[in-house]
C-alpha cells in the first residue's frame, strides 16, 4: 500500500501579510487590539495571530454602529447604488483571491486547491449574483408592484462557522446588504483571519462606515450579539445544539432568525449507477473539507448486491487521496480544524468501532504535529449505531445497505436532520421518486456538493430552518412593504 509523505510548502506564506495582532471592525475602522486570544494552524499548532475576545459593550458599539449606516447613508441609498458596493466588493475578492486563499488554508487546515478553486471564486460569485439583486427586487416580485419595496429588517446579526469561513460570510453579508439591511457579523473563533481579512475589503471598496462590522470572539460574544436588543434578526450556520439556544433565546422578541444547523445526509448509490462516476461522487461527498461540511455525504447507503464492489472501488480510490501540508497543492485532504472537532470525531469513531463497525483507513503517514485525522470508512454499520444517527463532521463514511428504493429512504430518512441526500442511478423516473420521498433541503442527483447562489440551501427539522441563496434567501432578509391605503382628499 502507497504512504504519503508530509511536504510542506512554506513559501505560500509569503503571498499574505499576518499582522501581530487585530482589533474589532467597528464604524469603519479597526479598534485596538484589547483582551486577545490566539488563532492557530490547525496544521502545525503555530500561533498565527493574536484576536480580540469582543465584549457585551463591543458589539453594543457595533450595533449602534450598523444602526447609524441603516437610519443614514446605507438606508437612503438606492438599491443601484448598494449594487455597485456589492459589484466592487467582488471584484476585490478575486483581485486579492491568493492572499485569502492562504490565508484561509492557514486558519483552517483546509487545502489550497479547495480555498483557491471553491471557497473564494465562490464567495465572490455571491457577491457578483447580489449584486445583480439589489436594484432589481421590486420587479422580482419580493414586493407589490406600484408599492415600496419590501423593507430591509434593518441590523442584522450574523454568526458563522469555521468550515467555510469566507464563503459562510459571503452567504450571509451578501444578500444582507443587497436587501438594504447593515450587519454585525462574527467569525468562528478558531476562524476569524478571513473576516477581518473581509474587513480590509470594504474599507477598500469605500462602503460607507457601519454598514459591516466585525466582531471576533468566541460563544458569549455571539450570545451578546444574539441578546443585543437593537438586532432586528440573527442569521446562524452552526451545530444544531447552539442553534436552539439561539431560537430559545429570541423566543418572545420581535426577532427574526434563520438556522442552517447539522445535517447526515444519505449517498444513496443504486446498482444501475455508473459505479465509477457514483465512488467519484462518494469520495468527494464525505472528504471535501475533510467532512467538516454540513451537507457531507456522510451515510453511505448502497444497494445491497453491489456492495462489495462499491466497497473496494472506495478502498482503491481512497489509498490515492493525498493526505498532508493544506498549503500543498496537491494535498486532497488538509488538517482537521481545531483539537476539539478531532476529538468529537476520534470518540464517535471509537462508539462505531465498539458497536460493532469495521474500520478502514489507507496506509497514510500524518504529519506528528497538528490535527490530523486519516481518512475512514466504517463499513458493518447498522441503523441504530451513533456513528449512523449523529454528525460526525469529519473524514469518516459510514457504510449501510438497502434492497429496495423504499428501504432506501426510509433509511435516509431515519434522521433527526434534513439538509441534503445524493442519488445515484441511470433511471430519471427513480430520482425525481425518491427526489419526492427523501426529506432533504436539498437533493444532488449524479452528483453531490454542487452549489450555486441562484439555488436556495437549507433544512428540514434538526437541520435548521430558513434558506440560504436564490430568491428565498433573500426573503429572509426582507419584511412586506405597509400596504398604503390612500382614501380621496376632502
Ligand atoms: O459549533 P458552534 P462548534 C456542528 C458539527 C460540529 C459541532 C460543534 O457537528 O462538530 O457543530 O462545532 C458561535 N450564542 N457544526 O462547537 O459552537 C461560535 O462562536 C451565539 C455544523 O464549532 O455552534 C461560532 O461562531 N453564538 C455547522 C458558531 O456559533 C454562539 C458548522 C458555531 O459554533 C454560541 C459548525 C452562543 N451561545 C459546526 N455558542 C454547519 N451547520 O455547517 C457558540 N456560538
Amino acid at each position: 500500500m502507497p504512504t504519503f509523505e508530509y511536504a510542506p510548502a512554506p513559501e505560500s506564506r509569503a503571498v499574505v501579510t499576518i499582522e501581530k495582532s487585530y482589533g474589532l471592525f467597528v464604524d469603519g475602522a479597526f479598534t485596538r487590539p484589547k483582551a486577545t486570544f490566539p488563532t492557530i494552524n490547525p496544521a502545525d499548532e503555530t500561533v498565527l495571530a493574536e484576536v480580540s475576545q469582543a465584549s457585551a459593550k463591543d458589539v453594543d458599539k457595533a450595533v449602534a454602529a450598523a444602526r447609524r449606516a441603516f437610519d443614514g447613508v446605507w438606508g437612503r441609498m438606492s438599491g443601484a447604488e448598494r449594487g455597485k458596493y456589492l459589484f466592487r466588493i467582488a471584484r476585490i475578492l478575486q483581485e486579492r483571491a491568493r492572499e485569502f486563499a492562504v490565508l484561509e488554508s492557514l486558519d483552517n487546515g483546509k487545502p489550497i486547491k479547495e480555498t483557491r478553486d471553491f471557497d473564494v471564486p465562490t464567495a465572490a460569485a455571491h457577491f457578483f449574483y447580489h449584486a445583480g439583486w439589489a436594484d432589481k427586487l421590486e420587479y422580482a416580485g419580493l414586493s407589490t408592484p406600484g408599492e415600496a419595496p419590501a423593507r430591509p429588517h434593518g441590523v442584522v446579526g450574523q454568526i458563522i462557522p469555521w468550515n467555510f469561513p469566507l464563503l459562510m460570510l459571503a452567504w450571509k453579508v451578501a444578500p444582507a446588504l443587497a436587501t438594504g439591511n447593515t450587519v454585525v457579523l462574527k467569525p468562528a473563533e478558531t476562524t476569524p483571519l478571513s473576516a477581518l481579512l473581509f474587513a480590509e475589503v470594504c474599507q477598500q471598496a469605500d462602503l460607507p462606515a457601519g454598514v459591516v462590522n466585525i466582531v471576533t470572539g468566541d460563544g458569549r460574544t455571539g450570545q451578546a450579539l444574539v441578546e443585543h436588543p437593537d438586532v432586528d434578526k440573527i442569521a446562524f450556520t452552526g451545530s444544531t445544539d447552539v442553534g436552539k439556544t439561539i431560537a430559545r433565546s429570541i423566543a418572545g422578541t420581535s426577532k427574526k432568525a434563520t438556522l442552517e444547523l447539522g445535517g447526515k445526509a444519505a449517498n444513496i448509490i443504486f446498482d444501475d449507477a455508473p459505479i465509477d462516476q457514483a465512488v467519484e461522487g462518494i469520495v468527494g461527498g464525505i472528504f471535501f473539507n475533510q467532512g467538516q461540511v454540513c451537507c457531507a455525504g456522510s451515510r453511505l447507503l448502497v444497494q445491497e448486491n453491489v456492495h462489495d464492489q462499491v466497497v473496494a472501488r472506495l478502498k482503491r480510490r481512497l489509498q490515492t487521496l493525498r493526505v498532508g501540508d493544506p498549503l500543498d497543492k496537491n494535498s486532497d485532504l488538509g488538517a482537521i480544524n481545531s483539537r476539539e472537532q478531532l476529538d468529537r470525531i476520534t470518540t464517535l469513531v471509537d462508539a462505531g468501532v465498539a458497536e460493532g463497525a469495521e474500520r478502514w483507513s489507507p496506509a497514510c503517514t500524518l504529519p506528528a504535529k497538528g490535527f490530523w485525522f486519516p481518512p475512514t470508512l466504517l463499513t458493518g454499520v447498522s441503523q441504530t449505531h451513533r456513528v449512523a444517527t449523529e454528525e460526525i463532521f469529519g473524514p469518516v463514511l459510514t457504510v449501510l445497505t438497502f434492497r429496495t428504493p423504499q428501504e432506501a429512504v426510509a433509511k435516509a430518512n431515519n434522521t433527526a436532520y434534513g439538509l441534503s441526500a445524493g442519488v445515484w442511478t441511470e433511471k430519471g423516473s427513480r430520482i425525481l421518486w425518491m427526489a419526492d420521498h427523501l426529506k432533504a433541503g436539498v437533493v444532488w442527483a449524479n452528483t453531490f456538493n454542487r452549489f450555486d447562489p441562484s439555488s436556495p440551501f437549507g433544512g428540514y427539522k434538526e437541520s435548521g430552518y430558513g434558506r440560504e441563496g436564490g430568491r428565498h434567501g433573500l426573503e429572509a432578509y426582507l419584511t412586506t412593504a405597509p400596504a398604503t391605503l390612500t382614501g380621496a382628499a376632502r
